[in-house]
């Protein structure tokens, strides 16, 4: 479907895109270029991301505002982390970014809270980036290389999406709130169904929503694979602006009441009921009734899905008075300092604590396996946004994912529980909340930019476990190599390259993560690969989807080390399409019936690589030598993909330039 200008200009994403729009058309499907106001950057990825900045040889940021966030790497068990952690410090000091102190909390709604500004753009080296579509701003999570880019002052390339209106009418019911929302759209469209879509909602529900109800959306349309979520700027907006202390940053953005969307859907906020996502996708979602009753060992609260003050204060309120079941292991970790304070203040900490609640600090901690893992047999009941298989640090999980009211309900009975039960149950009515107007602003934890002449005198602070950024050579012109993994449909880059504990301390030493790359699929690929790296290299093969979740980049940089060249898939995530071009692995699109009959261990060859690229035809022929059969494949790059390809990879790439 193809869209003129002038309607999409009506819509909040079109406006977004139309004032930051570099080069291209606003087509959906062509590749556009847009000018970035806004970054943000967290330690799991971050620290690559200012290696690339010693790479370009940045001398400053160029945003308006950029700023590196810890959260997710904190139990420091051994010096990495903390290593890690005086790396990207030395680093803001030096290239001119703030920094945000381990403990401040998960990026996204402390970004929210500090810098959003509606009608900016934001990029950032973590999926959920996003979740800044809830002030107003297009907000998008992309691989560490492309925010190092957007850092340096560089516009982002991206394919110009659909827009996918979501048209709210009426109000939540007690007991359901923004999560059953996000969960029911996951119900109905799964996890691919936003793969090159914004999703924007307007309509007469989205005031009844307010600007951290609608972070919750936003955040977890990563799941849905959408490019980003968008919502107006608007009343809303201004009052969480106000409570923050920024009211003088508010600007209204609203869509033009007859603007049309490329694609539509409606929600009827009163008929949504409980949900939640059963193990092991975020898609596999049913209402909270289908599974009452099942019995859970771990409820965890926190993270960047549900982070507002009141998505804590609703459980606390919930538990007051009240003992959590023996059986259950009551996890709660609240996203930010501020929001810790202001629970604190209104007495929420004592009453989560005085039911049994296992207080964490401030960050992202168990949601990506940093702590917290369950055991292989019990279930884990979670207020997170994900639940890709072995995600927890537990290889053979079962992860539930929920809102508040399910999560404190099923912590008090010790069984996956519909809170609406809770009144009948225990007595127990819906709690009205009394949260204050006003947050507790504290930007103590905030280093603020260095001036340039302070910055220009810093030196890189590397400990040990700060690693070099691998050296990539220029795409061969043919590949002759074996197929040493084959998985498939919506394979997440936690299959990829594990997060968890043990090796999310390495996210700054490729080789030694690589040695984690596809271990809950093969657990001799890093070895096998390794051999295969400087003879012919190797290639993995996918479903559809492949490569969904995470920005990080290291599901390419660490196969790429490991001497991957090529994938085939039958379809692509965006991010990590992206992030294989970037670090130059081919990425190839293969029908069905190939899939089908591609064997590990096969070989595979294609021959002509710069020409047939180069060429004006997406279409490619890959040769299976053991079976001596020929596949059509495609290639779906734009000829600037291309070259950077050829070279490489974006690093190459940028120092071939
Ligand atoms: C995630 O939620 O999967 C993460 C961990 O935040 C990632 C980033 C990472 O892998 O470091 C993401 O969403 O991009």
């Amino acid at each position: 479907m193809t869209t003129s200008t002038s309607t999409v200009a009506r819509t909040v994403t079109g406006r977004l895109i139309g004032a930051h729009l570099v080069e291209g058309e606003m087509t959906p499907g062509a590749e556009i270029a847009l000018r970035i106001d806004q970054t943000l950057t967290q330690d799991a990825t971050g620290t690559m991301v200012m290696l690339e900045l010693e790479a370009m040889g940045l001398d400053r940021a160029r945003t308006e505002v950029s700023v590196q966030y810890v959260d997710h790497n904190l139990l420091q068990s051994g010096s990495r982390n903390a290593e890690d952690h005086e790396f990207l410090r030395s680093a803001c000091r030096r290239f001119g970014l703030w920094y945000s102190k381990a403990g401040n909390g998960v990026s996204h709604p402390t970004h929210m809270q500090r810098f959003g500004v509606p009608g900016k753009t934001l990029v950032g080296s973590d999926s959920h980036t996003p979740a800044a579509g809830s002030l107003g701003m297009l907000a998008i999570g992309l691989g560490g290389i492309e925010v190092a880019r957007a850092i340096a002052g560089e516009p982002v390339y991206l394919r110009m999406p659909e827009v996918w209106g979501v048209r709210l009418t009426n109000e939540l019911r007690p007991w359901v709130s923004a999560k059953d929302v996000i969960l029911e759209m996951l119900r109905r469209h799964g996890v691919k169904g936003g793969v090159n879509r914004v999703v924007e909602y307007y309509g007469p529900g989205v005031d009844t929503l307010t600007a951290m109800d609608r972070h919750v959306i936003a955040n977890m349309g990563a799941e849905l694979g959408a490019t980003s979520t968008v919502f107006p700027s608007d009343e809303r907006v201004r009052e969480f602006l106000r409570s923050e202390q920024r009211g003088d940053d508010y600007v209204e953005l609203v869509a033009d009441e007859d603007a049309e969307y490329d694609v539509h859907e409606a929600i009827d906020l009163a008929a949504v009921e409980p949900m939640v996502a059963k193990p092991r996708s975020p898609g596999n979602v049913v209402p909270v009734p289908e599974v009452a009753g099942t019995e859970i060992e771990q409820v965890v609260i926190g993270s960047s899905a549900n982070p507002g003050l009141r998505d804590f204060a609703i459980a606390a309120a919930i538990v007051r008075g009240r003992q959590t079941d023996p059986s259950v292991s009551f996890d709660v970790n609240p996203t930010s300092r501020q929001i810790l304070q202001d629970l604190t203040k209104m007495g929420a900490t004592l009453d989560l604590i005085a039911a049994g609640a296992r207080l964490h600090q401030s960050g992202c901690l168990g949601c990506i396996g940093m702590g917290q893992s369950p055991t292989s047999h019990g279930n884990s009941l979670r207020t997170m946004p994900r639940n890709f298989p072995g995600r927890s640090g537990t290889a053979d999980d079962h992860v539930y994912l929920c809102s508040p009211e399910t999560a404190a309900a099923s912590a008090l009975t010790g069984v996956i529980t519909d809170p609406r039960t809770l009144p009948e149950r225990l007595g127990l009515e819906h709690p009205i909340l009394d949260l204050p107007a006003e947050s507790s602003v504290n930007a103590a934890m905030l280093e603020e930019p260095l001036s340039a002449d302070e910055a220009a005198e810093v030196e890189l602070v590397k400990g040990a476990n700060i690693g070099d950024l691998p050296e990539l050579t220029a795409y061969p012109d043919q590949v002759e190599a074996p197929v040493l993994v084959k998985v498939g449909d919506d394979i997440s880059t936690d299959t990829i390259m594990p997060a968890g504990a043990e090796a999310l301390p390495y996210r700054s030493n490729i080789p030694k993560l690589a040695e984690f790359a596809f271990r809950d699929v093969d657990g001799d690929y890093p070895r096998k690969a390794l051999d295969s790296r400087d003879d012919t290299g190797h290639v993995i093969v996918g479903g559809s989807n492949y490569g969904q979740g995470s920005s990080r980049e290291h599901a390419a940089i660490a196969p790429r080390y490991l001497g991957l060249r090529m994938v085939l898939a039958q379809s692509f995530a965006r991010i990590h399409w992206q992030n294989l071009v970037n670090f130059g692995i081919l990425p190839l699109e293969l029908d069905e019936a190939d899939y089908d009959a591609i064997e590990v261990d096969d070989v595979l060859s294609l021959d002509g690589v710069h020409d047939a690229l180069t060429g004006d035809v997406e279409q490619l022929t890959v040769r299976n030598t053991t079976q001596g059969t020929e596949y059509a494949v495609r290639h779906r790059l734009s000829p600037r993909q291309v070259e950077v390809l050829l070279a490489g990879g974006l690093i190459p790439w940028l120092r071939d330039r």
